[in-house]
Parts: C-alpha cells; sequence; structure tokens
C-alpha cells in the first residue's frame, strides 16, 4: 500500500539561448522521508515508506514515454522500469515493497527501441534496493532535448517503484565493460559544450529544483563559486564519484560562538541520490552530543531531536569547508537539517523510543546520521544548501552557498575553458582515496589516506604530509565501499 503522495509530476523547459549550449530541466520533489529501514525493523516500515528523492521528467522512444526517474549523481546508469516488471505486475510485492510503479515504460511501444542482449542489467544500491533486467538503446529526451540512442536499463525485476537518472562517471556504470553513458552522449552529441551540469536542489520547504547540463545559472547561488578536486582512486587514477575533502565543519551559533566538529580531513561524496547526510560515527556522535540528539539508527533508523530548532534554532548553522580554509564553504542553516517528519512515522507505526530528552510530542528527526556503513555521504540534507557544478572533465566540483527560493536566472555556458565566474582550485588540504586489490569482479580494496597537501599548483612544496590515519576499521568500510563502486554504484535513496 501507497502511503506517500505520488510524486509531483514537473514538465521539462528547455532553455536554449541561440548561442549556449545549455540544457535546463525542472525536478520535482517527492515527498521526503529519511530510510526507516535500517536493520531491525527492515520488512515493516521500508514498504511503507516510497517516495523521497529528487525526480524528473523525461521521456523515452518514439513516440514517446513520460517516465519519472529519479536525479542520482551517486550513481551512473539511466534506467526506466519495464511494464511488465515483478514489482508493476504483482499485488504481493507492492504490498513488500510500498506500492506500485510510478512511470513505466513499454518496450514493444517504441519504433526506435533497440535491444542490447549481450549485457545483463543489473543494480543494486546501498540502501538494500535493486534492479534486474537487461539492457537497450533509444531516444530519450530531457528538458526538451533529445539524446539519440542512449544505452539503459531496462528492469523486469525491482524492488524500486521507479527509474534512475544516474549522472555520475561512466566508469561507474553497472556494468563490467563501461558504455557512454548520458553525460557522455550530451557532449558527444553537442547538446553541451562540456561533461559538466549545475544542481540546484532549493529549499526543503520548495516543491521543485534544477538540474541544467552544460550551464550555470548565476542567480542561484550567492557568493562566489569555488572548485575543488575530485579525488579519483589513487590506485588505479579513475575517477568514478564524486569524492570531494570536507575538510572542516562549525557549529556556529547565534551568539557567535562556534563549536568545531571536524578534527581532521574527511572524503565525502556528494549523492543528490541519497536523502540524508552521513559522516563518521564519531564526527557524527560529537554533533549529537552538541545538540541533544538522540540516535536511534539500531532500532528505527532515526536520528531525533527537538523539534524547538526549527522554532528557536535562530543562527544555529553547520559550516561545511571544503578543500581547507580558503576552499568552498556552504552554510546549512538547522531548518534544513532538522525534518518535522516524525508526526508522519508515528501515524505509520513507529515505536519511538521512550524517555528522550525533550516532549514527546515535539519529536523531530535529524538529517545527519552515522556513515556505519562506513560511507560518508553529503545527501540532500546538505545539497540543498548548496549550489553545486559538477564538472566531469576537468574533475573539479565548484560549490558555492545556494541563493534558495530565487526565481530568477541567469544562464552562462560551461564552456571548454571550464566553469564560467569559479575562483581557482582550493585543494590545500586533500583526503586522498587509495584502493589496493579486492577480490571480486572488477573490485578492489581501497584504503583511505588522510593527507594534507600544498596546492598542487604549487609544486615546488614538499609531497603530502600525512596527518593522522583514520582507524583501520573506517578504512576498511570506505573501502569496501569504493571497491564496490564499480560494481553497485553509490545511489542511497528511499525507498
Ligand atoms: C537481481 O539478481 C540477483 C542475482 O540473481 C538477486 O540476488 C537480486 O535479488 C535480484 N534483484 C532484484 C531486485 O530482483
Ligand atoms: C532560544 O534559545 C536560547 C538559547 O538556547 C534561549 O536563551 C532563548 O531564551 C530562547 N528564546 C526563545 C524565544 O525561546
Ligand atoms: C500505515 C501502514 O500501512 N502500515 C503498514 C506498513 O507496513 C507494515 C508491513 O508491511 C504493515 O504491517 C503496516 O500495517
Amino acid at each position: 500500500m501507497r502511503v506517500l503522495p505520488a510524486l509531483i509530476a514537473v514538465g521539462g523547459t528547455a532553455s536554449f539561448a541561440t548561442a549556449q549550449r545549455v540544457v535546463s530541466m525542472g525536478i520535482g520533489k517527492a515527498k521526503r522521508l529519511p530510510p526507516l529501514h535500517k536493520r531491525a525493523i527492515l520488512q515493516e516500515l521500508h514498504n511503507n515508506l516510497t517516495g523521497g528523492g529528487y525526480y524528473a521528467e523525461v521521456s523515452v522512444g518514439t513516440p514517446p514515454q513520460i517516465v519519472n526517474l529519479i536525479v542520482d549523481t551517486g550513481s551512473s546508469d539511466v534506467w526506466v522500469l519495464d511494464s511488465n516488471a515483478d514489482l508493476c505486475t504483482s499485488r504481493s510485492m507492492q504490498d513488500e515493497y510500498g506500492g506500485g510503479c510510478i512511470a513505466t515504460f513499454d518496450p514493444s511501444e517504441s519504433s526506435t527501441y533497440t535491444a542490447l542482449s549481450d549485457a545483463p542489467f543489473q543494480i543494486a544500491y546501498l540502501d538494500g534496493s535493486g534492479a534486474n533486467g537487461t539492457y537497450f538503446q533509444d531516444h530519450i529526451n530531457i528538458g526538451g532535448t533529445e539524446i539519440e540512442s542512449l544505452q539503459m536499463g531496462l528492469a523486469d525485476e525491482s524492488t524500486i517503484n521507479s527509474g534512475l537518472l544516474g549522472i555520475g562517471y561512466s566508469a561507474n556504470v553497472a556494468t563490467m565493460i563501461p558504455y557512454p553513458n548520458i553525460i557522455d552522449l550530451l557532449e558527444e552529441q553537442g547538446l553541451i559544450a562540456i561533461r559538466a551540469y549545475s544542481l540546484w536542489l532549493n529549499a526543503y520547504s520548495a516543491d521543485m529544483g534544477t538540474i541544467l547540463f552544460g550551464g550555470v545559472d548565476t542567480e542561484k547561488f550567492v557568493g562566489e563559486l569555488i572548485a575543488v578536486p575530485v579525488l579519483p582512486d589513487s590506485r588505479t587514477g579513475i575517477y568514478h564519484s564524486f569524492t570531494v575533502t570536507l575538510s572542516s565543519l562549525i557549529l556556529s551559533y547565534a551568539d557567535g560562538s562556534a563549536d568545531p566538529i571536524i578534527q581532521q580531513p574527511v572524503p565525502v561524496i556528494l549523492d543528490s541520490g541519497t536523502t540524508l547526510t552521513y559522516l563518521p560515527p564519531r564526527i557524527a556522535y560529537n554533533i549529537y552530543s552538541a545538540l541533544g540528539a538522540v540516535d536511534d539508527t539500531l532500532y528505527t533508523g532515526l536520528v531525533y531531536i527537538d523539534c524547538t530548532y526549527l522554532r528557536n534554532g535562530s543562527g544555529l548553522t553547520f559550516d561545511f569547508q571544503f578543500g581547507g580554509s580558503s576552499g568552498p564553504l556552504v552554510r546549512v542553516p538547522v531548518n534544513e537539517m532538522v525534518l518535522d517528519n516524525v508526526r508522519e512515522y508515528i501515524e505509520l507505526g513507529l515505536p519511538i523510543p521512550p524517555g528522550m530528552p525533550f516532549a514527546d510530542d515535539d519529536v523531530c528527526s535529524f538529517g545527519i546520521q552515522p556513515g556505519d556503513q562506513g560511507i560518508y555521504l553529503l545527501g540532500d540534507t546538505f545539497l540543498r544548501s548548496a549550489y553545486v557544478v559538477y564538472d566531469l572533465e576537468n574533475h573539479e566540483v565548484a560549490m558555492a552557498q545556494a541563493h534558495i527560493n530565487n526565481p530568477g536566472s541567469n544562464v552562462l555556458e560551461i564552456t571548454r575553458d571550464g566553469i564560467p565566474d569559479v575562483s581557482g582550485v582550493a585543494s590545500q588540504v586533500t583526503a586522498e582515496q587509495t584502493a589496493t586489490g579486492l577480490p571480486g569482479p572488477g573490485g578492489a580494496v581501497p584504503t583511505v589516506t588522510v593527507t594534507a597537501s600544498p596546492d598542487p599548483n604549487d609544486r615546488a612544496n614538499a609531497g603530502p604530509k600525512t596527518l593522522t590515519a583514520p582507524p583501520a576499521w573506517e578504512v576498511a568500510a570506505v573501502a569496501a565501499v569504493a571497491g564496490l563502486s564499480g560494481l553497485i554504484g553509490v545511489g542511497l535513496f528511499v525507498i
């Protein structure tokens, strides 16, 4: 049974300035609830909680069939649900996974559909969801722009009730042999000048954001864009996820006091397909103790916090800074981190723990969780406050403070010269991702070494200086994820 409202369908709009190659598309926000399905109550509540995520309305095939896909910077395949997929046809699966399919694709109705029989499609995400099927090629239309012959997955088995628009590095596609993904084709077909795009999710209270392929909208951020390098797998040198160095996290209070939370740089993945933010456990617990939050991730899957922060949190911000003291700084106001959704969960039968240090009827959930699978992800609770430009060619991510709710627009094309109006790359501090061989297909056992290095442009300086290494278990955990990423993608989202 679906208990959450259906996703908000949003029409794509083409936005071509004559001389600019930019593709703009509105992305709708579904009802957003963080995951409730870790461990203990995995089966129960998981099923009720479809929805969550930012959806793009695209069309596939000839004549066009409209499908809504979750926009995911953390994975790299575009896939759609076959109209005959198990989840779409089986009542018992719909009961189990919380509802029927949102929008499906019928290959027999498309005259341009080509089956690719040699490659099976199989993808699994970190939250345990996944899809299986075959690959095919067909045209896909995003924001009024037609991309020809994109390789896509066609899922006939799925535990997710919508397809995905994976827009990560093509090295991270789910097949053993990489293929040109949607970002590659946008560039190859001359629709954008460079493999880069900007994502503006907008405020929690807003219904939609935008994705701009090949462009930057200077009205959607304040201050300046500052770039930081994307960290490759340092063994293979391959870029497969938007991993950047989080160098500092500070809780800033209205009275001017500040509570530094991070002592050493942390590699984090920017992942729009993930609802919450997952930080190293020690860091998360420091934040909980500063704010009086209650970690119940083992049982209900949530971290609880006093809703008072929404009414009297004025001035409290989470200041994330990347790449060192000259890197981009994104301030996340407390009202973007404290989610007033627990009442809905209680209606769903959520057994909230007794004896919390705040009123039972004033319980909110918190947007930062311990990355207990060892993966550190900055998901939507962070990304809504940031304007992020992902440059897959220069391997940079440029960030600025998002100008939320600003209806204005001034789109500039990202050219071969790089992101317009971006200031130099800040990278005094680097958390390096290293990989060493892990068994398994295409796998590697990566380790993470945390280093502080001088600006790479300033090579006269001595080499990287190793800071205190993270504890071994943390290294192993990050390792496992990095190793799997070539196989499973790093998308994580609410189902
Ligand atoms: C996909 O296939 C694998 C291997 O057979 C299986 O373990 C997994 O559960 C399947 N996924 C779905 C969503 O059916
Ligand atoms: C808001 O919180 C501060 C510090 O926690 C407290 O001193 C102040 O009285 C509160 N204001 C209101 C209006 O509750
Ligand atoms: C409100 C609601 O539909 N709750 C259901 C959530 O899913 C579990 C397990 O499938 C059911 O037992 C609940 O009734």
